[in-house]
C-alpha cells in the first residue's frame, strides 16, 4: 500500500490537504488528511470527487481538432505544428496583439502558471485585467492596508462577536464552520449580513437580511451610531490613521434615517448590530465576495474596512477585517512564475470581453487560448461571449472536459489532474499553510501537462530564451518558490508530505504600520452617488443574484445535470400574487437575455429578490445569460449581482 500527500487544486477558500491511497490491488481511494490543523481531515463533496472526476469516462484523454464542424482525434505532434504555425504566423503576419490568453483559477497550482509564463515570452498578448471574482475588494483593502491579510482561523475564536458579512462558509467556506461552532459554544456572537437567508443563518445568532448593494449604506450607518455614542477609538484614528476628516464629513452631510430606509433594516435591527459589533471588544468581520459583485463593490468594502479602523478592531487578536490572505504570495517570485514584465500589449476588463472583441477591436482578434476556464459559462452576458468567442478565427481550449468553452474551441488539448503531477499550492483566499503536492497516478497515455504542452510548442516555435528560462518543472518550482525556501530554509523536496505555515501572520497589522504610502491605515472618502446607485425599474423589478453552488465549484461539477433546468428561488408571497406554483416552468429575463428555469417557493428572500445557484452549463441553461456587463467602481471586478429581472409563468 502507498500513500501520497496531494492538496484540493479547486478555486476553493480551504485549499484542504488529500491523502491519496493506493492499495496492493492498484485500489485508489482519497480521503481528508487528519494532520492538517485547519481543514482537519474532511473533505466537501467536490474535494470528494477528485477521483471520480480523474478518472470520469467522460474526461477527453487525447488532442482533438474540429473538422468540418465534428471533433476528431489527433496526434499531439500534429497539433503542435498546426497551433505553432499559427502562432508564428500571426506573430509575424498581424502582431502578438492579434493573440488572446485567457485564463481563470480552474486548477490552482503553482506550476499552472507556465500558461502565463508561455504567452508572455510572446510579448504584448492582448490580456485581460479586472476579476470575475474578489476583483474590487483586493483593490479596496490594498487601498485601505496596503496588503490583503486575513487573521489565522483560530484567532477568530477570541472574538466576542464574529460578523459574516456577505460570505456563505456553510457552502463555500466549509472548514470555517468548526471554528464559528466553536466560538458560539465559547459564546461568541455570529452575526449574518446577507439579502438571502442562506445555510449560515441556521449556525447564526442573529440574521440581518440587507437589501443586495446596500452594505457600504450599512456600514456608514453603523459609523454615525459608533461616533454619536463614543464608541470610537480615538487613540486609533488618530495615531495610525489617515483621511479621518474627510470620511466623517461624508458621513456628517447623510442623514442616519434616510440610510437606514436604504439598508433594509429596521432601527432597532441597526442599533443592535452596532452594539454587537462596536459595544464589545474584540470583534471581527468575516467577509465574503457577494457584496462586491456591484458597481459599488470597492467602496462597500473600503466602508467596511473603516468599522475596523473606527473601532480600532485592526491589529489585534479577535479583531480584523478578513476578506482574502495574500500572504504566502509575498513570498513567490511573480516575475519569475509569470514572465513578467512582459510587451506593452493592449488590455481589456474581463467582465467587457464580448465588447472588446466585438465593438472595441472588431476582427482584429485572431486567436484565443483558453486554460484553466470555461469562461463562455462563467462570464457575464453569456449571448454576446459566445458571439464573440465564435468570431474569434483560431481557438484552442486546454481542459480535462468538452466544456461549452472547449466545445466552442478548433482544438482540444488535454491536460494533466492535481493528482498527476507534482505542484506546490497554497491558499490565498484564508488560511497560510501551504502543500507541495506529490504526483501519485500515471497521467492517461496522450495526456500532457501544461509545461509539456508549453515546453513543446516554444521548442516548435524556436522561441529559446523561453525554453532556456524554464528548463523543467523543478527547476520552474524551485525557482519561483526561491524566496519561500530561502525563508523556511528548506528544499522543496524537504517539504514532501507536510503541512507548513509561515509564522508571524496570526494577527495581521499587530504593529499598526500598514503597507500604504503613508503606512497608516487609508479611510475612504465615500463616492456617495455610487453607493446609492440602483436600477431595479418597473419593468425589471427583480433584483437577481446569482450565488455560488454547494456541490460544485462554478460549473465543474455540473455534467449530469445538463438535462436539468435551474431552480430560481422567489418569495412565495411574490409567486403567488403572480399566480405562479412552486415547480412551475417560468421564464426569467432581464435586459441581457433570458432562461427558463422552475420557480422554488421560499421565504429566505424578500419580495424584490430572486436568486439562483450559478455554474449551469449552456447546454443546460447558462444563467449568465441574464447578467450584465460593466465592472466595479474600483478593481474591474464583474457585477453579477447588478442584474434586474422579471418572471413569467410559460
Ligand atoms: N461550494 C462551492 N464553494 C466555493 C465556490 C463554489 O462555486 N462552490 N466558489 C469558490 C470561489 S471561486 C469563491 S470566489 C468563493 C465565494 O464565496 P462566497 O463569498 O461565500 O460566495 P458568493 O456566493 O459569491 O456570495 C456569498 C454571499 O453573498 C451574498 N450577497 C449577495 N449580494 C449581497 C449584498 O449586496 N450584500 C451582502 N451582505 N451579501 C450579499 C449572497 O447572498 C451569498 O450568500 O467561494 C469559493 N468556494
Ligand atoms: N453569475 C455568476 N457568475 C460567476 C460568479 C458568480 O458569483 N455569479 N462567480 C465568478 C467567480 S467568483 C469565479 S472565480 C469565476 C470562475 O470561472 P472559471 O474558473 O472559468 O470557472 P470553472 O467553472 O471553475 O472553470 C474552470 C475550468 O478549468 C478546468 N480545469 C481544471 N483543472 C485544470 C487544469 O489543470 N488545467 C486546465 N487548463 N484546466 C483545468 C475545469 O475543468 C473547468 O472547466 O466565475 C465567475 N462567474
Ligand atoms: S473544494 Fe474546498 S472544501 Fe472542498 S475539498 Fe476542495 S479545498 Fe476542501
Ligand atoms: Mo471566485
Amino acid at each position: 500500500m502507498k500513500k501520497y500527500k496531494s492538496v484540493c487544486s479547486l478555486d476553493c477558500w480551504d485549499r484542504c490537504s488529500i491523502v491519496v491511497t493506493i492499495d496492493d490491488d492498484n485500489n485508489m481511494s482519497i480521503d481528508g488528511d487528519k494532520e492538517h490543523p485547519i481543514t482537519r481531515g474532511f473533505l466537501c463533496q467536490k474535494g470528494l470527487q477528485h477521483l471520480s472526476q480523474r478518472n470520469s469516462t467522460e474526461r477527453l484523454t487525447r488532442p482533438m481538432k474540429k473538422v468540418d464542424g465534428e471533433w476528431r482525434p489527433i496526434q499531439w505532434q500534429e497539433a503542435i505544428k498546426e497551433i505553432g504555425d499559427r502562432l508564428i504566423q500571426l506573430l509575424n503576419n498581424e502582431g502578438p496583439s492579434s493573440i488572446i490568453h485567457l485564463s481563470d483559477a480552474g486548477h490552482c497550482g503553482l506550476l499552472k502558471n507556465i500558461d502565463k509564463a508561455f504567452f508572455n515570452s510572446l510579448g504584448g498578448i492582448t490580456k485581460s485585467v479586472g476579476s470575475l471574482c474578489w476583483g474590487a475588494g483586493i483593490e479596496a483593502q490594498l487601498s485601505d492596508f496596503g496588503k490583503v491579510l486575513s487573521h489565522d482561523p483560530v484567532d477568530h475564536l477570541n472574538a466576542k462577536t464574529i460578523i459574516i458579512w456577505g460570505r456563505n462558509p456553510v457552502y463555500t467556506n466549509v472548514h470555517l464552520v468548526p471554528f464559528l461552532q466553536e466560538a458560539k459554544k465559547r459564546g461568541s456572537n455570529i452575526v449574518l449580513i446577507d439579502p438571502v437567508r442562506t445555510a449560515t443563518a441556521s449556525l447564526s445568532t442573529h440574521f440581518y437580511q440587507i437589501k443586495p448593494h446596500a452594505d457600504g449604506l450599512l456600514a456608514m450607518a453603523m459609523a454615525k451610531l459608533i461616533l454619536e455614542r463614543g464608541l470610537c477609538d480615538t487613540a486609533f484614528v488618530s495615531k495610525y490613521s489617515e483621511g479621518f476628516e474627510n470620511y466623517k464629513a461624508q458621513l456628517d452631510r447623510l442623514s442616519l434615517q434616510e440610510l437606514i430606509l436604504e439598508t433594509g433594516l429596521s432601527e432597532a435591527e441597526l442599533n443592535q448590530l452596532t452594539e454587537l459589533y462596536a459595544g464589545l471588544s474584540p470583534s471581527s468581520i468575516i467577509l465574503g465576495y457577494g457584496l462586491q459583485r456591484y458597481p459599488n463593490g470597492g467602496n462597500n468594502i473600503r466602508l467596511i474596512d473603516a468599522l475596523g479602523a473606527l473601532t480600532g478592531n485592526i491589529g489585534i487578536s479577535g479583531g480584523g477585517v478578513n476578506y482574502a490572505n495574500q500572504y504566502i504570495n509575498q513570498w513567490i517570485d511573480w516575475q519569475y512564475a509569470n514572465n513578467t514584465p512582459s510587451g506593452e500589449g493592449p488590455t481589456f476588463v474581463k467582465s467587457n470581453f464580448a465588447d472588446y472583441i466585438l465593438t472595441e477591436r472588431p476582427q482584429e482578434i485572431k486567436a484565443i487560448f483558453v486554460t484553466r476556464g470555461n469562461p463562455l459559462v462563467q462570464l457575464p452576458n453569456t449571448s454576446k461571449s459566445l458571439e464573440a468567442f465564435r468570431s474569434i478565427p483560431f481557438k484552442v481550449t486546454i481542459d480535462h472536459f468538452l466544456t461549452d468553452t472547449a466545445d466552442n474551441s478548433d482544438y482540444f488539448l488535454p491536460c494533466t489532474h492535481i493528482f498527476e503531477e507534482e505542484d506546490f499550492l497554497f491558499s490565498s483566499m484564508w488560511h497560510s499553510y501551504f502543500n507541495f503536492s506529490e504526483r501519485a497516478l500515471d497521467p492517461p497515455e496522450e495526456v500532457r501537462s501544461e509545461f509539456q504542452i508549453f515546453k513543446s510548442l516554444s521548442e516548435y516555435m524556436k522561441l529559446c530564451e523561453f525554453s532556456n528560462k524554464y528548463p523543467n518543472e523543478r527547476y520552474y518550482l524551485e525557482r519561483a518558490l526561491a524566496p519561500l525556501l530561502s525563508n523556511t530554509g528548506m528544499t522543496l523536496e524537504e517539504m514532501k508530505g507536510q503541512n507548513l505555515k509561515l509564522k508571524g501572520n496570526e494577527v495581521p497589522w499587530e504593529n499598526k504600520v500598514f503597507s500604504t504610502p503613508s503606512r497608516k491605515f487609508s479611510f475612504i472618502n465615500p463616492h456617495i452617488e455610487v453607493l446609492r446607485a440602483s436600477y431595479a425599474n418597473d419593468e425589471y423589478p427583480l433584483q437577481l443574484l446569482t450565488l455560488h453552488p454547494k456541490d460544485s465549484l462554478h460549473s465543474q461539477h455540473y455534467r449530469e445535470k445538463v438535462k436539468q433546468l435551474p431552480k430560481v428561488y422567489c418569495n412565495e408571497e411574490l409567486l403567488k400574487d403572480l399566480m405562479i406554483s412552486d415547480g412551475d416552468i417560468v421564464k426569467v429575463r432581464s435586459i441581457t437575455g433570458e432562461i427558463k428555469c422552475m420557480a422554488s417557493a421560499t421565504a429566505d428572500v424578500r419580495r424584490d429578490v430572486i436568486y439562483i445557484y450559478e455554474g449551469w452549463w449552456l447546454k443546460s441553461q447558462g444563467i449568465n445569460n441574464l447578467t450584465p456587463k460593466g465592472f466595479s467602481d474600483i478593481g474591474n471586478q464583474a457585477i453579477y449581482n447588478h442584474c434586474f429581472c422579471k418572471i413569467e409563468r410559460l
